[in-house]
C-alpha cells in the first residue's frame, strides 16, 4: 500500500488532518487500532473553541454540530458560595460550542468514508521505519496479519498511549511531565440541565464542574484522589458531594437522577519536544497532554493539524519545506501557552493537598480579582475561547 501521508490514529487530530489534506488534494490513509464502534462511543471532551467550530464549518462538517450542539457565551466561576459570570462573548467577541467529542468523531468518520477516504479500523501500527530515508513505512497489524503502508510522511496522531511518540530518539528529545496530586471523577447523569452555562466551582472539599451534553444528559466532574476507583464512589456519595460543592448561599438546587457512566480521569501535563522526527510529525495528545480544566486538549490537537496541513500543502505545491521545518516550533508555542492556561485554571480551582491557609486565601483573592477586574477576566476569557489558529 502506498499513499502520500500515512495517518496513525483516528482521533480528532488524525481525522481533521485527513479532511484538511483531502481539501488540498493530498492523499492520506488512516490506520486506527480500535473499532469504529469503540472510537464513536468513548466519552471525552465537550468544549469546542470557536476556531475549531469555524474550521469544521469550512470543511463542511459542522451541520449536525450546529443542530445538536449548544453555543455558550459565558461560564460561571463559583466560589465561597457565590457565582461570578465570565462573560466570554462580551469580553472577546467569540463563543464556545458544547458538542461531545465522540459526536465530532462520528461526523468526521461518516464524511471521510462517504468521500471514499481510506480508514482501516482495528489496524494497529506496530513499527515506523525509514523516517530518515527516502520514504517512511508504517507497519500495522490487521486481522492477525502484518501489513505495510509506504508514505512520504507520517502523521503521529495516536494519542498519549500510542506508538509514535515513543519512536522519537531519546538523544534528541526532551520530555516535560507533571503528574498532579488529584484526579477527576466524571459522570454522565440523566438529569435536567443544572444551569444555562458551565459551572466551575472551587469548594473547601475540592473542585466540581457541571457541564452538559443535552437538556436531559449532564456531564459532571468532581476532584478526587488519584488512587480512587470507580467502585469507591456510590451514587449517593457522588450526589451528596456534588450538592455540597456546588451549593450557594442563595440556595442553588438541582435534581439527582440515574448515573449512566462513571470514570476516573488522571491529571497530567506533558510536552514532548521536538514534535518531529524526520518524516514523522506528531500532533495532538501524542505530543502534549493538558489537564482538562481549561478544555484545551482537543482544540490543541486541531490547531496542530491545521499547521501541519498548511505545511504539507506548501511542500506538495511548491516543493518547499520551510513550513514543515517550522512545524514543531509553531505548534510548541501554542502548546506551551495552553499548558500555562490549563495550569492556571487548574491551580485557580482545585484544592491542593499541600496548601495551607495562606495559599487558600491567595486562591480566593485571585478568583476575586477575575470577578472584579475586566483586565483579569479578559486574560482568562481570551484563552478559554481560544486564540486564533497561528499560521506564521
Ligand atoms: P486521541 O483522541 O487519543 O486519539 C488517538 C487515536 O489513536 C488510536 N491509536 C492507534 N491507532 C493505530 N495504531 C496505534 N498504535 C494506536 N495507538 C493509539 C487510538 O485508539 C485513538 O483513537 O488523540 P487526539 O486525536 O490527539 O485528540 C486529543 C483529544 O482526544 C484530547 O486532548 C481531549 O479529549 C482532551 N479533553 C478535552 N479537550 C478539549 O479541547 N475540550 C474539552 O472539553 C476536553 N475535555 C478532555 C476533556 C479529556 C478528558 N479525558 C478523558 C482525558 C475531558 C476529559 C475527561
Ligand atoms: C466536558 O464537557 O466534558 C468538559 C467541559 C469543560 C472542561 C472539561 C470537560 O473544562
Amino acid at each position: 500500500m502506498r499513499t502520500q501521508v500515512g495517518i496513525v490514529g483516528a482521533g480528532p487530530a488524525g481525522l481533521v488532518l485527513a479532511h484538511l489534506l483531502r481539501r488540498e488534494g493530498i492523499e492520506a490513509v488512516v490506520v486506527e487500532s480500535r473499532s469504529r464502534r469503540a472510537i464513536e462511543a468513548t466519552v471525552r471532551a465537550g468544549v469546542l473553541e470557536q476556531g475549531t467550530v469555524d474550521l469544521l464549518d469550512e470543511l463542511g462538517l459542522g451541520a449536525r454540530m450546529h443542530r445538536e450542539g449548544a453555543e455558550h457565551h459565558g461560564i460561571e466561576l463559583r466560589f465561597r458560595g457565590r457565582g461570578s459570570r465570565l462573560a466570554l462573548s462580551e469580553l472577546t467577541g467569540r463563543a464556545i460550542m458544547l458538542y461531545a467529542q465522540h459526536e465530532v468523531i462520528r461526523d468526521l468518520v461518516l464524511a471521510w468514508l462517504a468521500k471514499g477516504g481510506e480508514l482501516r479500523f482495528e489496524a494497529e501500527a506496530v513499527a515506523l521505519t525509514g523516517l530518515d530515508g527516502p520514504s517512511a513505512r508504517v507497519r500495522f497489524l490487521e486481522g492477525g496479519e502484518e501489513n505495510e503502508l509506504v508514505c512520504d510522511y507520517v502523521a503521529g496522531c495516536d494519542g498519549y498511549h500510542g506508538l509514535c511518540r515513543t519512536v522519537v530518539p531519546p538523544a534528541g528529545r526532551h520530555e516535560y511531565l507533571r503528574v498532579h496530586p488529584f484526579a477527576w471523577f466524571g459522570i454522565l447523569a440523566e438529569v435536567p440541565r443544572l444551569s444555562p452555562e458551565l459551572i466551575y466551582a472551587l469548594h473547601d472539599r475540592g473542585f466540581a464542574l457541571a457541564s452538559t451534553r443535552s437538556e436531559h444528559l449532564q456531564r459532571l466532574y468532581l476532584q478526587c484522589d488519584p488512587h480512587d476507583r470507580v467502585e469507591d464512589w456510590s451514587d449517593d456519595r457522588i450526589w451528596s458531594e456534588l450538592h455540597l460543592r456546588l451549593s450557594t448561599e442563595d440556595g442553588f438546587v438541582f435534581r439527582d437522577g440515574p448515573i449512566v457512566q462513571k470514570d476516573v480521569i488522571g491529571m497530567r501535563s506533558y510536552v514532548l519536544e521536538p514534535m518531529r522526527n524526520g518524516r514523522l510529525f506528531l500532533a495532538g495528545d501524542a505530543a502534549h497532554i493538558v489537564p482538562p480544566t481549561g478544555a484545551k486538549g482537543l482544540n490543541l490537537a486541531v490547531a496542530d493539524v491545521f499547521v501541519l496541513a498548511r505545511a504539507l500543502s506548501e511542500r506538495y505545491r511548491t516543493g518547499r519545506e520551510d513550513r514543515l521545518a517550522r512545524y514543531s516550533e509553531t505548534c510548541l508555542r501554542r502548546a506551551w501557552n495552553a499548558q500555562r492556561f490549563s495550569w492556571r485554571m487548574t491551580s485557580l480551582l482545585h484544592r491542593f493537598p499541600e496548601h495551607d491557609d495562606f495559599q487558600r486565601r491567595l486562591q480566593i483573592a485571585d478568583l476575586e480579582e477575575v470577578a472584579r477586574s475586566r483586565a483579569a477576566a479578559l486574560a482568562l476569557a481570551e484563552n478559554y475561547v481560544g486564540l486564533p489558529f497561528e499560521d506564521p
